[in-house]
């Protein structure tokens, strides 16, 4: 039976496959470290070049930048020298109340030395503007240049394939709406901050509302010393008349964020990242707890102890992003709200 979340095997499998993939460079794509971004706010686009061409060092990665996509800034990077070239719009943007006419169309980054055994990152900070649509996926073609020889990841999945049978895919970025709700969860957590309003008594009982959704009481668990990973726990109910998803998320201890489930595969509990995120159906609650849904706190930059609070954003498909705050409870809680633990 499981009662101790973090010590599960389960997560000796998400280190092994973690080892694997990096093991295997030669399988990998090129692809962003965060494959979604929110109509009409800045995204940090993390390029991921997973190694170079066929036995040669790539000298020069080239990337396009679509239609929708604005304010483009690229990272400079030691070693590599970047520029841009920009293009005309056929239809300007409104930004900040300015009208934006023109913008980048290319990133290169050219005199760098990515061995074929190597892995690298290549950074840059863009606009996602509502001309992308949101619940899509947005293709950003990438190509490596080498001595003799090149690779191009620039296919895009016609409507309906799957990208998985391409052999070079554009990598994408999924757009999710802007946020309808804006400001409501702010409000809430303001309140709470300055005591206007009579918050919940037990701030484990804090409600965040964000669109039609109703998130109760983040709560996650304190860490065994060394753990990489911790789990985060809620409940989330669809007051609204259609589904939504989790789909995302961060956390500021946390350099990865991931949707999880639990199940048992015969007489071993496993846990795997929901692909497709979290479904939220109108009108019912979803449990996020231990041995059950959860989000994944991957990659801890330091240990959670009992009575710390976690900032974080969920990321939903429809009603956009929230902030929320995790109360850790100790690691013996076992799902209980401690009442003598926190800090306040
Ligand atoms: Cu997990």
């Amino acid at each position: 039976m499981l009662t101790n979340f973090s010590r599960h095997p389960a997560l000796m499998a998400l280190a092994g496959l973690t080892f694997l993939a990096s093991a295997n460079p030669g399988l990998a794509h090129a692809t962003f470290e965060n494959g979604q971004a929110m109509q009409n706010s800045t995204y940090k686009a993390v390029i991921r070049i997973p190694h170079g061409c066929d036995g040669q060092a790539t000298h020069t990665v080239r990337i396009s930048i679509p239609d929708g996509v604005i304010a483009v800034k690229p990272m400079p990077k030691a070693g590599w020298t970047v520029r841009t070239s920009t293009r005309s719009y056929e239809k300007p943007y409104s930004l900040h109340g300015r009208e934006v006419k023109e913008g980048v169309s290319e990133i290169v980054w050219s005199g760098g030395q990515l061995g074929d055994d190597q892995y690298d990152e290549f950074v840059f900070q863009a606009r996602m503007t509502d001309r992308l649509p949101a619940m899509q996926t947005v293709h950003i073609p990438v190509v490596q240049e080498c001595a003799t020889a090149k690779v191009s990841w620039t296919e895009i999945p016609a409507s309906g394939q799957d990208p998985h049978a391409l052999k070079f895919p554009a990598p994408g970025i999924r757009i999710v709406a802007a946020n309808q709700g804006g400001g409501h969860q702010h409000m809430a957590q303001h309140q709470h901050h300055h005591g206007m309003q009579a918050a919940p008594a037990n701030p484990a009982e804090q409600v965040i509302r964000v669109g039609d959704l109703e998130i109760t009481a983040p709560w996650s668990r304190a860490t065994p010393g060394g753990a990489k990973v911790a789990g985060g726990f809620m409940r989330i109910t669809n007051k609204g008349q259609s589904a939504d998803r989790l789909v995302g998320g961060s956390a500021e201890i946390a350099g990865v964020f991931e949707v999880h489930e639990m199940r048992m595969d015969g007489n071993v509990m496993r846990m795997r990242a929901l692909e497709k995120g979290l479904e939220i159906k109108p009108g019912e609650t979803v449990e996020l707890k231990p041995g059950g849904y959860h989000v994944m706190f991957i990659d801890l930059k330091k240990p959670l102890r009992a009575g710390d609070t976690v900032k974080g954003t969920l990321l939903f498909e429809k009603a956009g992003k929230v902030e929320v705050t995790y109360n850790v409870q100790a690691m013996s809680g076992g799902g209980g709200h401690d009442h003598g633990q926190h800090k306040h």
